[in-house]
């Protein structure tokens, strides 16, 4: 019986050396497999991070984002970040002023840009000029309260904390110093971004590598200025008397203004994000407190990551993509078209209301494949 399998293999042109390489193949196979198909519930790590290559990352005010590599190159390593609690009076819109509470001085505060499995060592410093204890959650870290228990610092302290990212994607971070400081300190601004990239870097839908050409972040910020009796914005003197009065006009739920990046029209006219046709953009938004929903006039996320969290399969040709608050999303469009783009909350009355409107201005030529106008406006025939 045996003997007449064989011969029939044989016939086939397969010989017993050629099964056992293919017997290799298929063991080697399912070893790999089962390795990359370990659950994220299942993974384990090794090391605190001591002993592994440092580098210092130098932050930069949003919407750019700090230097990095979109394939990770080498081993994991210690990403060095310093971070400054600022304390400063801001003018959110012609007229009306708040104390901003942030890191390094911008709303929202910098993009920390790592690889999956690097370490981020965080230096939080607060100057003694400020009048506030501030520390840091880091949605992308591992531990109860995100490292906020670990990173109180009062006027004129600083303190280091080193945390592994084990999970790629666009997460959080803010100040939460307990209690209802947590709502004010992050409605005054202090809250910011770490992208998190798969060392291989991005997916497309079909599990290919995608690159882009440049990123953005914005953060939406829901601001709630406290106003006197006949609804005009106090002008509030210290940031301790900011925090008084703030408590009452978080509580209404009402912002005064909901804005990109700090301020109304922080990202119009000269200050728009600019690309150019044929471009990939990988847009990056977050919301450290309240829900909202982001849309590109004219344009779509070719690919889209819920959540930004780049182990899943993007979706694509999303309109409109959601942001529950506390989470980031990032989308990635190639612009077809030349123009200057509306990239807006699509609650239409937060964006032309309340500030929730930014603008990209692309560059190139008008394609006519896409669309064209057949006749200009004339009176009704
Ligand atoms: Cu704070």
């Amino acid at each position: 019986m045996k003997q007449r399998s064989m011969q029939k293999l044989k016939q086939k042109g397969i010989f017993p050396v050629q099964l056992f390489f293919m017997l290799i193949m298929l063991l080697s196979f399912a070893a790999c497999k089962n390795q990359s198909s370990t659950s994220v519930v299942d993974k384990t790590f090794s090391g605190d991070g001591d002993g592994l290559e440092r580098v210092k990352q130098e932050m930069v005010a949003p919407p750019n984002l700090p230097k990095f590599d979109q394939v990770a190159k080498g081993e994991p390593k210690i990403v060095e970040v310093t971070l400054t609690a600022i304390e400063k009076k801001i003018e959110v819109a012609p007229g009306d002023s708040m104390w901003a509470f942030t890191f390094n001085g911008s709303v929202p505060g910098p993009m920390i840009v790592v690889h999956q499995n690097d370490f981020v060592e965080l230096t939080l410093k607060n100057p003694a000029t400020n009048t506030q204890m501030h520390n840091i959650d880091f949605h992308a870290s591992t531990g109860a309260m995100g490292g906020g228990d670990l990173t109180f610092v009062n006027p004129g302290e600083e303190v280091k904390m080193r945390f592994r990212c084990t999970r790629p994607g666009v997460f959080v971070y803010h100040c939460a110093p307990g209690g209802k400081m947590v709502p004010i300190h992050v409605t005054a601004g202090m809250n910011g971004a770490i992208m998190v990239l798969p060392r291989e870097g991005l997916k497309d839908e079909n599990g290919k590598l995608v690159t882009f050409d440049k990123a953005y972040y914005m953060a939406e910020q829901d601001f709630y200025l406290p106003k006197d009796k006949n609804g005009k914005v106090k002008n509030i003197s210290t940031p301790q008397e900011a925090v008084q009065e703030s408590e009452d006009a978080i509580k209404s739920l009402m912002p005064t203004y909901i804005v990109f990046n700090g301020k109304q029209g922080a990202l119009l006219g000269k200050n728009a994000m600019t690309a150019k046709v044929g471009e990939k953009v990988l847009l990056i938004t977050a919301q450290a407190n309240r829900d909202t929903r982001m849309h590109l006039i004219g344009g779509h996320a070719d690919l889209y990551w819920p959540g930004g969290k780049f182990n899943n399969k993007p979706y694509t040709d999303f309109e409109t993509w959601a942001i529950p608050g506390g989470s980031a999303a990032a989308a990635l469009y190639k612009f077809r078209e030349p123009g200057t783009y509306a990239f807006l909350n699509h609650n239409l009355i937060e964006a032309f209301e309340y500030g929730a409107v930014a603008q990209i201005k692309v560059e190139g030529k008008w394609d006519s494949t896409y669309m064209k106008q057949i006749a200009k406006p004339s009176p009704i025939k």
